[in-house]
């Protein structure tokens, strides 16, 4: 049964009318774009069967890892789960890579070893790439531990599903994470779903942020469909973070426009609710105001 409730709506963020410039904008146009059409082609092989295993598309969550990016820098690390294409393009790696993983060959980014759930970088301090629900969320705390035992001013970012909170291990790790005041950002991509369930289906806590409450952390919930607000919330986050403040939990509001991977046809969910998510896509959004900033250039 598809469920359409006002919590989906994603929040409003005064960000919109924005501080940043145009370079930003194509730079996350850019990236996102990358993004979306690596997808597109992604599901085209599958479908092809020319990729094998799983494929867990990331189109409409876009703007959670380009607005983060461009917040952090390069010795920040990242870590997610199986949904994990977009974020090692968007921290800089050439998709072919990760396109030759999808493909099982040696050249890819995990020698072929990983498939499309374990993409991995040391160069780009992308620690993957992981299959069990919540079982990444440990290991970014522990990265984070790392940073902080080695005394630099490092941050980890820890990805993770709407599904994933409902593991103990969040909860341990945010737990400790709070007591050592680790240099982590937890993110939630809470885009509703945990393959078919809805979020208010499994449990009565739906502003998934105020987890942190139990454990006294800053938590924020944040328009994941757009760049500045993720960037902006993010930039909080790291701040704290390196001024050794310890941790944030960021709910970011966000949808998936394709199934949970590539064989679920979505029927859990009705057309209406996705069209007003491709509504507010993220890289049409980004694409308007480059155009918007370029007029106002051309009349200066
Ligand atoms: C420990 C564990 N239990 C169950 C699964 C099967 N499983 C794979 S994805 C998934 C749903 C996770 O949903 P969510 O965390 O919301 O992430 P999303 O797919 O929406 O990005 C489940 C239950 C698993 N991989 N690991
Ligand atoms: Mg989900």
């Amino acid at each position: 049964m598809a469920k359409t409730t006002t919590s989906k709506v994603a929040p409003k963020s005064a960000a919109k009318t924005s501080k940043f410039d145009k370079k930003t904008y194509m730079k996350w146009y850019e990236s996102m774009l990358l993004m979306r059409k690596f997808e597109e082609k992604a599901g085209q092989l599958y479908i092809q069967q020319k990729i094998r295993g799983f494929c867990h598309l990331y189109i409409g969550q876009e703007a959670l890892v380009a607005g983060a990016v461009s917040a952090t820098k390069p010795t920040d690390s990242y870590i997610t789960a199986y949904r994990d294409h977009a974020h090692p393009i968007g921290l800089g790696m050439d998709p072919k890579y990760v396109m030759a993983e999808l493909y099982g060959k040696e050249t890819g980014c995990t020698k072929g070893k990983g498939g499309s759930m374990h993409m991995f970088s040391k160069e780009l301090n992308f620690f993957g790439g992981h299959g069990i629900v919540g079982g990444q969320i440990p290991l970014g705390a522990g990265i984070a531990f790392a940073y902080k035992y080695k005394g630099n001013d490092n941050v980890t970012l820890c990805y993770m599903g709407d599904g994933a909170v409902r593991q103990g291990a969040f909860h341990e790790a945010l737990n400790m994470a709070m007591n050592w005041k680790l240099p982590v950002i937890f993110i939630i991509e809470n885009n509703y779903y945990a393959m078919g369930t809805a979020v208010d289906r499994v449990s009565n806590v739906t502003d998934l942020h105020k987890m942190a409450d139990g454990y006294l952390m800053p938590n924020e919930q944040v328009d994941g469909m757009a760049c500045e607000p993720v960037h902006e919330a993010i930039e909080r986050a790291v701040t704290r973070a390196r001024k050794g403040e310890g941790p944030t939990l960021l709910e970011m509001r966000t949808y998936r426009y394709k199934g949970h991977s590539m064989s679920d046809p979505a029927k859990y969910r009705t057309k209406e609710e996705l069209e007003e998510y491709k509504n507010l896509d993220p890289i049409e959004s980004a694409l308007n105001v480059i155009k918007k900033k370029s007029t106002l250039l051309k009349r200066k």
